[in-house]
């Protein structure tokens, strides 16, 4: 399989440019199934070590259903497929740059969200206009192991998130063990609680936000993702369930710029427009870097060329 290795604010993505599977033509979000039930040993070859990381986001790239969109891409990770990811969107444009497939402009991604626009800015830098984003639930208290009582809300950014500002050590990276434990432990608590977001779904990202580290910007936040790495990015899908609630509660006005600053320091520039009365439309700008074009060898001998991980048996 050949691979190209970008990071978007830090944050790895890894696509896959040839030699995976034939997912067939079905709707976008039929073939994710079909890769989870039929290849999952391409996810896992690919995300797990030894040729990947936890941290890893990798992107297949499909043909689109809607002949409005360059391309289709199925995002996944340690364990398992996201339905959309704001750094992955964006390294999947600069890939496409750095291939000469596109050069600057607008195109539009399919994904099993829904439809994104991407805008290649520069070289390195993208605008994505994400899926409609909203806000679930508000103020949503939970008694949780080592914070005591957390309230924070439920929201739609493309992936279902739980935003706090409850955190038991300032979000800085020498802190990273203390908030991958206090995330894990707020997500096991909203499990415990029963609570979900719309229609029962797994909240898999849990977002803590704080006042940020730069003058310059306006937030700091540490996203754990759904298999235990932390983003180093602001997060795409987090930074936008950031922009439901601020719009929600009147904090931020439509095109009003906000600074969304990361755990490593990392930042994405994020404004909205309204979609609908409940729902926004976010646009987040980053910068993604491409730093390796390689190709992934499996070899039948390698007891370890679909990953490691735990057998189920
Ligand atoms: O940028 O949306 C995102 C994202 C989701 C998981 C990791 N990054």
């Amino acid at each position: 399989m050949r691979v190209i290795d970008s990071h978007t604010a830090g944050e790895p993505t890894r696509v896959i440019i040839s030699g995976g599977p034939d997912l067939g033509t079905a709707p976008i979000v039929e073939r994710l199934k079909i890769l989870a039930d039929q290849h999952d040993e391409v996810r896992r070859s690919v995300i797990l070590e030894p040729r990947g990381s936890d941290a890893l986001v990798g992107a297949l790239l499909c043909p689109a259903n809607d002949p409005t969109c360059l391309t289709g891409v199925i995002f996944f990770n340690n364990v398992g497929y996201l339905g959309m990811c704001g750094h992955g969107a964006m390294g999947v444009v600069v890939t496409l740059a750095w291939l000469g497939c596109i050069e600057s402009g607008s195109l539009r991604l399919e994904t099993p969200s829904g439809i994104v626009r991407a805008t290649l800015n520069g070289q390195n830098e993208v605008t994505i206009e994400n899926v409609p984003s909203y806000r679930f639930r508000c103020d949503v208290e939970v008694e949780v192991e080592g914070l005591g009582l957390v309230k924070g809300d439920v929201v739609w950014g493309g992936n279902w998130f739980f935003l706090t500002d409850v955190s038991p050590k300032p979000l800085k990276l020498s802190f990273e063990r203390e908030l991958i434990e206090a995330a894990q432990n707020i997500k096991q608590a909203l499990i415990e609680a029963g609570i979900t977001g719309e229609g029962g779904a797994e909240i898999d990202h849990i977002e803590l936000t704080s006042a940020p580290n730069a003058t310059d910007a306006n937030c700091r936040n540490f996203v754990l993702c759904p298999g235990g790495a932390y983003d180093r990015s602001p997060c795409g899908t987090g930074t936008s369930a950031k922009l439901a609630c601020l719009a929600e509660d009147g904090l931020l006005a439509p095109d009003e710029e906000w600074v969304q600053e990361s755990v490593i320091g990392s930042r994405f520039t994020a404004r909205y427009k309204r979609d609908s009365a409940s729902k926004i439309i976010p646009s987040i700008t980053g910068r993604a870097y491409v730093c390796a074009d390689a190709t992934l060898i499996r070899q039948n001998e390698d007891p370890f060329r679909h990953g490691i991980f735990e057998s189920p048996i």
